[in-house]
């Protein structure tokens, strides 16, 4: 059988930012090699990386060629998190199929600005879903409420450079965007996408669950102590009572970067 490898970078794209359109750059092309981290920038193997999937409490370290076994009961879709000292930690929606497609990761060393603002997978909602939600098989976390708080400093950004929320990881979204890309199997309803906010201000709108969501923050609304804030939407047919948007959020970071990144043409 020809294996494929995928080969994920961070990719940071910002035009499709209020569609929530935002994942990293999947390359594909035949290999043998087994999975593999590696340096974004050197493409040199990284060694004793931790790889975790924490829904399913698995654990392993990467080789010294920086090579790792993936021996995971995967069912549905579930975060895959990378973390290395003096990297940034590294997250990935996995399904079964990386079990046969072996994942080659380019993880990006850290930058001094840079916020790791939660820790782990954070589960947003009321605990009731269907079972045709978006990936709903791999929800084993009690919903912590509906929304998300957490504080962050503000963050020192030049002239040049922008401020940025990151958000690397989404599942279980059930809006109707999500529903058209077919990441959900429910017949009829769907929920209002999640709403992303700082001190108050709407900044962006998650409309599709994926990899490496970035949102671009107005720096002139940053404060010395600022809130984020994320909310889960509601399910939009049912009107009986409040029916909140199941979904999982992870590694989401507060950075720092150069603004020609984002360069629109
Ligand atoms: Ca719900």
């Amino acid at each position: 059988m020809r294996k494929v490898l995928l080969v994920i970078y961070f990719c940071f794209v910002s035009q499709f930012v209020f569609a929530g359109v935002i994942s990293g750059k999947v390359d594909r092309y035949d290999t043998n090699y087994q999975n593999k981290i590696v340096d974004s920038k050197t493409q040199k193997g990284l060694s004793n990386a931790k790889i975790t999937i924490p829904e399913i409490h698995y654990t392993t370290y990467s080789d010294k060629d920086g090579t790792f076994q993936l021996n995971a009961d995967i069912s549905d879709k579930t975060v895959l998190f990378v973390e290395k000292e003096g990297y940034k930690v590294f997250s990935l929606t996995v399904d079964n199929s990386v079990l046969k497609n072996p994942l080659k990761l380019g993880i990006e060393q850290t930058s001094p600005f840079d916020m790791q603002i939660t820790d782990g997978v954070i589960h947003l909602g009321d605990n009731l879903f269907s079972d045709n939600s978006a990936n709903s098989g791999d929800f084993r976390l009690n919903a912590k409420g509906h929304y998300l708080s957490q504080t962050f400093k503000r963050p020192s950004a030049g002239a040049n450079q922008d401020v940025v929320i990151k958000i690397g990881t989404i599942i279980g979204l059930d809006t109707k965007k999500a529903k058209q890309f077919g990441q959900n199997r429910i017949a009829k309803v769907y929920s209002s996408p999640a709403e992303v906010f700082v001190n108050g201000h709407k900044v962006a709108i998650l409309e599709v669950n994926g990899d490496n969501h970035t949102i671009v923050v107005n720096k002139s609304i940053l404060k010395d102590s600022n809130e984020l804030v994320i909310k889960t939407g509601r399910n939009l047919f049912q009107t009986e009572y409040v029916d909140y948007d199941d979904i999982e959020l992870a590694n989401i970071r507060i950075e720092v970067q150069e603004k020609t990144y984002y360069a629109r043409h």
